[in-house]
Order: C-alpha cells, then structure tokens, then sequence
C-alpha cells in the first residue's frame, strides 16, 4: 500500500493544499486504477485517500480536504472514531465471520436490540441484517410481498434506491444507474413526491396526487408496498409538506400496503434524531437501514414490524456475509457514542451553524433558491436567479472549487443543481465556517 509521510503524521483538524489537485502521486495512481477498473466505477474527484481522521480526509500527495461527502453519508460520527476502531480490531482479532446463518453470534442480536430500541415505535420489531442499502431494499420488497401476497411496488418521483437489479427500477433517473443494463425489476409504479420548493403543494394536497397516481396506475389490490425516503437523498435532500408521509402511510394502512421508510442515507443520526421518520412524526411499517449505522463498515439492514418481518420462512432470508461480525461490533460502538456523545444534539448544532452561513450566503446570492434540510443533512438548490429554474454548472462550479480548496462537496437532485452537505455531526463549528469562506468565493467567482 503506498502512504507517505504526511499520511503518518497526526491529521490537523484544518484543510491543506500543497499540490495541484489531483496531486502527481494521485495521477499516477489514477493512471494505474485506468489500466485495471472499468470506468463505470466513477471517481468524484480523483485524489487516492492516505488516511482519515474526524472531519479531514488526507491523500497521498499530502492535501487536506475538510469532509462533507463523508463517502455519501456513512461516517456519520466522524472518521476513524477511537471507540469504533477499538472494537473492530478487538473483534477481527476474536473471529471475522462464521455466516450468522451457519453458526451465530452475538453482535448480530445485540444490533437488532439496539435498532428495535431507537427506531420509530415501541411494538415488537424485527431485523435482518444484510451487505448495502440496496440489498436491505431488496429484502424489504421481498418482505412486503410475503406478507401481503401481492406484487407492484409504489416509489416517488426523485427517489434513490441502489443499483442492483430490483432499485434499479426503483430509481427515478435511469441514467445513469440502469442505461442500457437490460431488463429491470418488474411491478414497479411511480408517482410524484412532495416537494415544496418547486410544487408548493401542502402535505395533504401532495398526498392526494400521490395517491390518486398509485390508485389510478396500479390500485391497491395490487400494490404490496410503497418505498419513500422520509428526506430524499440523492434526490437533493427535499423535506416533504408537513403531515405528506403520514397521510401516505394511513392510505396504505387502510388498504393493507406496506409503507417502507428507505432510512439508508437520513437514518443514524443524521438528521438529528435516530432516524428522518422519527423528525416527521412517522412509524414506518419497515425500514431499511445502512450507511451510518456502523462507521464506516459494510453493514446494512431491514428493520421493522415483527408480524410482517416474520412473513419471510426460514430459509427464505440471508446471505454469506450479511450482519458481519466485525461490521456488528463497530455498529455497536457506533450506537455507544451516539449517546455517550449526545450526538444527536450535534447534529441539530450542525444544523443551525450550516443554515446559518448558507443563508447569509443566500443573502449575498439570489441563485441559492432555497436552504433545506434537517441535522447534518443540509443541501441548497442552485437556480437562475428569478427563477425556479436549475442551475447544474453553478453546483458544478462551486463543487470544483471546493476541491481546488479542500472541501469534499456531492452535488444531487435529477437536475444536478442542488449542492448538499453531509459532514458528519460532530464537525466543529470553526471548520464549517471555514467552509463557508470557501463556499463564499465559490459563488463570487461564478456570478462575477
Ligand atoms: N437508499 C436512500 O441513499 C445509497 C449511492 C450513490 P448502497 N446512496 C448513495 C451511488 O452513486 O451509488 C442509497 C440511498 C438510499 C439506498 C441506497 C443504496 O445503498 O449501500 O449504495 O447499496
């Protein structure tokens, strides 16, 4: 593995740019990665990562990037966390895998106490555990089916599930994550979401069109499921109309269709309580979880009511790797320092010091349309000023910028114009102002 000597060093809590961006070591070795990974595997920004610590990411040319990708919301509690690194070393020393479905062991139960203990509602609830987001949405569409012993599948406008064959047909944008890949999941039906910056419908009358688009495609007979994530991700972080998920999910209760929470990027604190659904007031028959839930190990599950969970038959749930050993122990850790840590009150300090410095910038830059989001889940979508219009160069701009700068910034939404912002939550206020004094020149050299 190659590391340097700026990599071995204590990382400093600052950003720090010695190179050009990617760096020479970072070329070099993007030149090795072309000769032997096919470039469907994309690169965001192209520089090869030496090591992490809290809120900086070092690469091997020795730059500093203050973090808010936090690899697409997953080191929610910062990077390499003493008591997440403590436990995976203490656990790969004690056993790395034995597959829970051959011969069990503890950790797998002990976070399925924990997610039945801080997810939304206090009825007996059930949890598998499986690899990534888009295998517990899988699971969770073989669930639902089970149980209701019906078939179509209900997803919104915007949404984000994953990229195996099944999310991919439940994704809105077909490209880039289903062109061309051949034929997809079948039964799957769209409707729109609740999206208030651009609709300006409330909660109930976005319901309503939700609803007459399910009934009227499919109908509940027929629909087993509905999938919503509670603030969209990938989609560009819309927060739905108050009262829009828990109008939806008394529709599916009156017709015996199971409403799935799709928690994989707003759940584990993220947006300042456990998990989005709990902030919005909701107890969402399944939920899948993932991302966040074990600092950075692959971990990954579904979690829910126990009547509908156990509709799966023995046998029928699993897979090799699903609830590793390792991944358990470091989502136990996780779970410790979430509370040890009041990192939900984090979260909510994140939440106001970057709402705070994105409106004043909004202040300054009429393209910034709107400023949303909750806890460490904030984004702003970028329009033509006057207009509600998308602006994907202005994001564009601002994210190479960031990078020329050390910030690590994702853009989302089905237009490319939204900007988001996933630091994890205990990011200093200090960093995220500096961050703002990045972001500031970022907008003043692009309407200039
Ligand atoms: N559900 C809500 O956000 C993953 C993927 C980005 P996996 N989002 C980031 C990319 O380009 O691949 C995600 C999500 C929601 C499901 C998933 C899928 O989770 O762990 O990536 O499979």
């Amino acid at each position: 593995m190659t590391t340097t000597a700026q990599s071995q060093a204590p990382i400093t809590q600052e950003r720090l740019i010695r190179t050009a961006i990617p760096g020479p070591q970072s070329q070099a070795m993007h030149a090795r990665r072309a000769e032997v990974i096919p470039p469907g595997v994309g690169a965001a920004l192209p520089v090869y990562i030496a090591a992490a610590h809290e809120s900086i990411v070092v690469d091997i040319d020795g730059n500093q990037f203050i973090d808010f990708a936090s690899g697409i919301g997953v080191t929610t509690i910062g990077h390499t966390d003493d008591a997440v690194v403590a436990a995976v070393a203490e656990q790969a020393a004690l056993f790395t895998h034995t597959c829970f479905t051959v011969t069990p062991y503890e950790g797998y139960v002990r976070v399925a106490e924990l997610l039945a203990q801080h997810t939304p509602g206090t009825h007996a609830k059930r949890t598998m555990l499986c690899n990534s987001g888009a295998e517990a949405v899988e699971n969770a569409v073989k669930i639902a089916r089970k149980y209701t012993g019906k078939n179509a599948i209900g997803v919104l406008d915007h949404a984000y599930h994953g990229r195996t064959n099944m999310t991919m047909a439940m994704n809105f944008k077909n490209s880039p994550y289903a062109t061309g890949f051949g034929s997809l999941g079948t039964s799957v039906f769209r409707a729109p979401n609740s999206y208030p910056y651009q609709d300006g419908l409330s909660g109930e009358e976005a319901a309503e069109r939700t609803i007459w688009y399910f009934e009227k495609q499919v109908g509940a007979a027929d629909l087993a499921a509905i999938f919503a994530e509670p603030i969209q991700g990938e989609g560009g972080f819309m927060v739905p109309a108050d009262g829009y998920l828990t109008l939806l999910q008394e529709w599916c209760h009156k017709n015996n269709v199971v409403f799935v929470a799709d928690e994989v990027q707003s759940g584990m604190a993220r947006s300042g309580t456990y998990f989005a659904s709990e902030g919005l007031g909701l107890v969402p028959d399944l939920m899948t979880v993932a991302k966040g839930i074990a600092g950075g190990m692959p971990l990954a599950g579904v979690v829910g009511r126990a009547d509908i969970m156990d509709a799966a038959h023995p046998g029928g749930l699993g897979g090799t790797f699903g609830g590793n050993p390792v991944s358990c122990a470091a989502s136990v850790a996780v779970f410790d320092q979430i509370e040890r840590l009041n990192l939900l009150g984090e979260a909510k300090r994140v939440e106001n010091t970057l709402t705070a410095g994105l409106t004043a910038l909004q202040k300054k830059y009429p393209l910034i349309g709107e400023v949303r989001g909750r806890g460490a889940m904030i984004a702003i979508e970028l329009v033509i000023p006057g207009t509600k219009k998308p602006d994907a160069a202005a994001v564009k701009h601002v994210v190479d910028h960031g990078f020329q700068n050390g910030l690590l910034l994702l853009n989302a939404g089905t237009n490319y114009n939204v900007l988001r912002f996933l630091p994890n939550v205990r990011m200093t206020d200090e960093l995220i102002n500096d961050a703002m004094s990045v972001l500031d020149d970022a907008f003043a050299s692009y309407t200039k």
